[in-house]
């Protein structure tokens, strides 16, 4: 595998004697590597769940769908300049929106070659705005740490558990939500000699809980990114060693890409290897930073046109301002996970639910026999009881502006009610059943 060229810059910078050549930009392809070396044929189960997500549109994927996730992100830092702002979590919503939509205005700079292969993921990303215990919440987790840095040499050698810390609370990072229902994204510093040593990596869908018990330590299902390399208003300047690197979140963006089972557009070698996606252009080596778009560098058969490199593919490693574009398949893949192996992401996620500050309350709350709620301004037009598993237990329509429920059947615990307004927003509300 051929690496970005920087790094033997960095290397003669800091006049180290090691070999830091194993450092590059997106580690998602090291961390499947370092994930077999703890679990050996790990790398044949990721495979084998691409195949079964490949497969997946030719039956029943329903393309029109517009899939929701919900997202947390989690600050980790350790200075003020890595506790990035929440404008610049909300513009790297924005552009995963963008990009997963094909909203994104760039799309104009595609080349007309690749009008064949072109298309929207239809994929929206929301900041959750509940957490995993049913409390509202912003999305986001603040994590002040004591470790300067996540990166670590250990790196060189393909040894990511540092850089897991980021995951666990108790390592000085954060633990994750149900990484079942929601992405988890945690943003820190993984400089090594004050140099990001990677801009970002991510977990592959993998179905990792149909994995024999203790196969575990594992890479946690997630991404990480370099806090520099997040949101396109970000005001920390991002340079790995060759100057300023402009920035428009599509770092992100790629590692979502990988976090729903797409591999690198070059299939991480030279013309004989493939990335798996019968549409995506060939290519024997990646981008680095560039936009190029006089390399051909494989003779392709894609619809009967030999295309060249695709340097508007945001798998590639091409600079931010070329990316604009997923291909077709890249998008039936990527659905495919979301009807397989990430099914609980986007199929009746209660983590997805969006709240609206109506003018309703509800009382008694704890409660023992009957529950009411009442509307100040408008009736719900429906009120559903859930559990904390999200499982539907009482459901009505209400006709007046006291709506009271018989609670008396149901267990001792903590409860969720979805109050839904004529113009469809849910918002939900906690009550404790005693
Ligand atoms: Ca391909
Ligand atoms: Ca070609
Ligand atoms: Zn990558």
């Amino acid at each position: 595998m051929k690496k970005l060229l920087l790094i033997p810059l960095i290397a003669s910078t800091f006049a180290i004697g090691q070999d830091i050549s194993n450092v590059e930009r997106c580690m998602s392809h090291k961390a499947i590597e370092y994930q077999e070396s703890l679990t050996p044929g790990f790398k044949a189960h990721v495979d084998q769940q691409f195949n079964i997500a490949k497969q997946h549109h030719h039956t029943k994927a329903n393309k029109s769908q517009l899939y929701t996730i919900p997202v947390v992100v989690h600050v980790v830092y350790n200075t003020q300049d890595q506790n990035l702002p929440d404008s610049v979590i909300f513009r790297q919503i924005q552009t995963l929106n963008e990009d997963y939509q094909r909203l994104n205005a760039d799309t104009v700079n595609m080349r007309a070659d690749f009008d064949i292969v072109k298309g929207s993921p239809n994929i929206k990303f929301q900041l959750a705005q509940i957490d995993p215990q049913g409390n509202p919440s912003t999305g986001i987790t603040r994590t002040e740490t004591t470790t300067e840095t996540f990166g670590d040499l250990g790196l060189i050698q393909g040894d990511f558990s540092t850089l897991e810390q980021v995951k666990q609370t108790a390592e000085g990072g954060h633990d994750p939500w149900d990484q079942d229902r929601y992405l988890n994204i945690w943003v820190c510093n993984m400089e090594i000699f004050n140099t990001p040593a990677l801009l970002g990596y991510a977990s592959p869908p993998a179905g990792l809980p149909n994995w024999p018990p203790g196969s575990i330590p594992n890479i946690s299902d997630g991404v990480v990114i370099q806090y520099q390399a997040f949101g396109a208003n970000n005001s920390n300047s991002l340079d790995m060693g060759q100057g300023p690197i402009n920035v428009l979140g599509r770092t992100c963006t790629h590692e979502v890409g990988h976090y729903l089972g797409l591999r690198h557009i070059w299939g991480d070698g030279g013309c004989t290897e493939q990335d798996g996606i019968d549409d995506t252009p060939n290519a024997s080596d990646q981008s680095q930073f560039d936009c190029d778009d006089t390399k051909n560098t494989c003779t392709d058969n894609i619809q009967n046109v030999d295309l060249p490199d695709m340097i508007e593919n945001y798998m590639d490693y091409s600079a931010e301002e070329c990316q604009n574009s997923f291909t077709q398949g890249q998008i039936d893949l990527m659905r495919g996970v979301l009807e397989n192996q990430r099914y609980d992401l986007v199929h009746d996620n209660p983590a997805s639910v969006e709240i609206e500050e109506l003018a309703s309350s509800i009382y008694p709350n704890p409660v023992t026999s009957e529950l009411n709620v009442s509307f100040d301004n408008g009736i719900a037009s429906s009120v559903e009881i859930y559990g904390m598993n999200g499982r539907l237990i009482q459901s009505h329509q209400p006709e007046s502006s006291v709506l009271t429920m018989d609670v008396n059947a149901m267990e001792s615990g903590v409860y969720l009610v979805h109050i839904k307004s004529n113009s469809g927003h849910t918002s939900v509300k906690k009550f404790v059943k005693q």
